[in-house]
Formats: C-alpha cells, structure tokens, sequence
C-alpha cells in the first residue's frame, strides 16, 4: 500500500504542472489528461486490493483484472500515445490530422472504460480471473465489456488512418522539423521549457554564496551546456563508483596478512582489450550529445539585432550599429563606494556598471566581439557565452534570451592589472521595453551631435542621404 504515497506524489505533481498553466488541447495534452484520470482510477482500486482482509475477496477476481489494466494498459497506453502525438510531427516533420488523432482518443477513451469499469462490478460479484467461461449471471456486465472491446478495435483502426494519412497525406511542416534546421527545434523546445517556469520561479543570474551549481539559464544554449554536464555527469559517478569499489576490493582482499603470496601473472589479452573497448564506448556515447551542442552553439542564426562590444582596458564599449544615430556608450565598473548611491541597497561588488546593456529577449541577436589593446573575453555565465576579444579580429556569437533578467559577467581572459575590474550588465528586456530605450537613448545622442558639431554634422548627413536617393 506504501506505493500509494509516491503514486500520489505523482498525480499531484503532473496536476501542479498544469495548474495555473495556459494549456492547449492538442492532443498530446488531451492523451496526458486522459492518462492521469485512468492512472488515478487504477491507483485508487490499488489501494482497496492492498488491504488484506479486503483482498480475501478479491483476490483473483475480475476486480484485479480491472485494476491492473487500468493502471498499465490503459494509463501508460494513453501515455505513450500522447508521447506519440507529440513526438511524430518533429521526427517526421509533418502534420497529423488533429480532428481525427482527437476522435481516436474520444473513441479509445469509451472503449476502454466501457471494457475495464464493469469488470469492477464482476470482481465485487466474485467472478474468478483466468477462466475460459463463466456462470450465466456474469453475462451481463461481460457483454458490455465485450462491446467496448469492439469499440477500443475500431479507435485502433482510427489510429491506423491517422498514421496512413500522416505519412501520405500529411502536411509539410518544416518549422517543426528537426532535419531542416537543428538550432529551430532546440529553441522551440527550450522556450516551451523556460516559458513555463517563467511566472513560478526566481531566476539567479549572478552566482550566489555556496552556490554548487551553474547559474540558472537564460539562453537555449546555456540550458543545453547544463544539460550535457549533467548527461556527463552519470557516466562519471558510474565510473568513479566503480573504481572506488575495485580500490576497495584491493586493499580488503590483497593485504599482505590476507594474501602473503603474490601472483606473478602479466598479462590477459582479453582483458585488455575489454578494459580499453568500455572507455572508448562511454566516450562515443559522450559525443553525440558533445557534438550536438557544439553545432548548436556554432549554428548562424537569423538576428535582427546586432550589438558591437570592444574590449579596452579596463572597461566596455558597446555599440548599436543597426540604427540610425551612432548609439554607443563605455560601460564602466561602479566603484565600490559609488554602489549604494549609484545602484542602490543590495548591489552586487565587483559586478555593477554604471551602463548596462540593454537587449531584447526572444529575439535572434548576433554580438560582435573585437578589442583595442589587448585580450579580454566577454563572459556571461547565464547566457551561456564566453567569446575571445581579441585586437584587429572580429568573433561573433550568437545570443537568443529567453526570458527578463539582468545578467552579469565578467571578462575572463586576462588582461591586465584591472582584469578582475571590468564587469558586464545585460537587461534582458521586451522588445516594447528596449525600442523605448532606443528612442530616448537616441534622442540623447542627436542632442549631443547637435550641440557638438552644429552644422557639420547633420549637413554632411543630408548631404548623403540625397546621394543615396540618386542611386535608386
Ligand atoms: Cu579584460
């Protein structure tokens, strides 16, 4: 009966997931729903058959019968078939048609039931499980049970057309493909991830004290770097339980007390060959979750905003080369007694700037990375970017963020005597949020031609801009 306690667990948390969620019924959800409901029904059946003095009764009767069928045929059935709708349109890159995947899960949904719930009534009525045929009395409720069973054979034939008219008539869907374009279908994965934590969760984007872990993602590919630690993760703990456990084996087995006489055995070419063969396994086995991020990372990506950033020491430039004036501005660490008056109670040591970086979220970004003296590197950790500012070279990253925040990074090559002193503040923003901050900030800078170069400037402009308009 214990069972029933993370069985429960279980229910209530597939039910939290959904809780305050913003669900769509598609079918995959709808197969999920449907899931939940018979597991609970199965699960709750489990709980009478685990009461001894009950079970007497039941005890290899139809009651059984149901409640097991309910819990697998039915709950896990009904999840794999969710799984199914949700995972074909991205393996094939076609559409299913809804309408009919939701009457195979209508008509499955009546068939099961109406095959599994009256087999409660016959297991309270005492009919034994396991018997070719049984006394008349049980007629009744078998034959409705029979009759779903017909009716769960034609939900599979539905399942069957849907599967021929996906594969045949299905529509070409390459958005949801994951052979056209891997970085697409990582993003789309991730932003479902990341939208649905978004309101519950409190999001860290500078490290905390005793912090054991990475900071907490705000790009698909920081989530992907995190991931991958955590895939490499499992085979070195195997690894490392393994060696531990032949250490200690060694020391208890081959004391000298225990085993005076040493073998004198060299070698075991089987051996060999078997202990150099696993590694390589794991390794392979490493690589193509290794590989995969990599491209990932490395995939060009649709941007529509590009942001310039020049190292110097000891402080930042960055540069917004898509709009009309000239936006650019130094960024420089506060000083640690400027940061109360300067960015108020609470403000991070080594880490604030007098001007952050503004950015949109959700948008393709591509930063532009170079320097003017020496090397530094532009460093955010919740992003997931580490890219070499290096003189007389242009790197570029691409940057996708996937929720509001401030992040913080630091330049992480060394750079000289202030190396530790050149913070980096992104805002991660909405794209409403950051075209206001374009236009104040841009107001700010024609203010500033117009009183710097009255005349020159805004003449020269004109003047090139009427050249412009003679070429077309
Ligand atoms: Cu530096």
């Amino acid at each position: 009966m214990v069972i029933a306690i993370p069985t429960g667990i279980k229910t209530f948390s597939w039910l939290a997931t959904m809780w305050q969620g913003s669900l769509r019924f598609k079918t995959p959800l709808i197969f999920s729903l449907g899931f939940i409901f018979l597991f609970t029904v199965g699960g709750v059946t489990g709980v009478m058959l685990a009461n001894a003095g009950v079970d007497i009764l039941f005890h290899d009767t139809y009651y059984v019968v149901a409640h097991f069928h309910y819990v697998l045929s039915m709950g896990a059935v009904f999840g794999l078939f969710a799984a199914f709708y949700y995972w074909i349109e991205k393996i094939t890159g076609l559409r299913y048609n809804q309408i009919l995947a939701n009457l195979h899960f209508l008509i499955f949904f009546i068939g099961v039931n109406l095959i599994f719930f009256p087999m409660h009534f016959l297991g309270l009525a005492s009919m034994p499980r396991r018997i070719p045929d049984y006394p008349d009395f049980y007629a009744g409720w078998n034959m409705i049970a029979s009759f779903g069973s017909t009716i769960s054979v034609i939900a599979v034939l539905i399942f069957f057309y849907v599967l021929y008219d996906l594969l045949v008539y299905g529509e070409q869907d390459l958005y949801l493909s994951w052979n056209d374009n891997a970085l697409t279908w990582y993003y789309i994965q991730r932003l479902v991830i990341s939208n649905r934590c978004l309101d519950t969760s409190i999001n860290f984007d500078a490290a905390r004290p005793w912090q054991f872990g990475f900071q907490d993602p705000a790009s698909p590919i920081m989530e992907g770097i995190i991931d991958l630690h955590h895939d490499i993760m499992f085979y070195l703990i195997a690894v490392v339980i393994f060696v531990l456990w032949m250490l200690c084996r060694i020391i208890f087995l081959f004391i000298r007390e225990r085993n005076p006489i040493p073998s004198n055995i060299t070698h075991n070419a089987m051996l060999e060959i078997i202990w150099t063969v696993i590694p390589a396994v794991i390794l392979l086995l490493i690589i193509i979750p290794s590989f995969s991020l990599l491209y990932a990372i490395d995939e060009l990506m649709d941007h529509e905003v590009t942001l310039r950033v020049i190292g110097n020491q000891w402080y930042w430039t960055y540069e917004y080369p898509d709009y009309f004036s000239d936006l650019s501005f130094d960024s420089y660490m506060v000083l640690e007694e400027d940061l109360e008056s300067i960015i108020g109670k609470g403000a991070l040591r080594l880490l604030e700037v007098d001007k952050r970086v503004v950015l949109p979220i959700e948008v393709g970004i591509r930063i532009l990375i170079s320097s003017t003296d020496v090397l530094h590197s532009f460093a955010i950790p919740s992003l997931g970017i580490k890219m070499d500012a290096c003189p007389g070279r242009l790197n570029q990253v691409n940057l996708w963020i996937n929720r509001p925040g401030v992040y913080y990074g630091q330049c992480s090559e060394i750079c000289g005597v202030n190396h530790g002193f050149m913070p980096i503040v992104i805002e991660g923003v909405s794209m409403k949020t950051y075209s206001d901050w374009l236009k104040i900030k841009n107001e700010i800078n024609y203010r500033w031609y117009d009183r710097k170069f009255t005349t020159f400037c805004f003449d020269s402009y004109m003047n090139d801009l009427e050249k412009d308009s003679e070429l077309f």
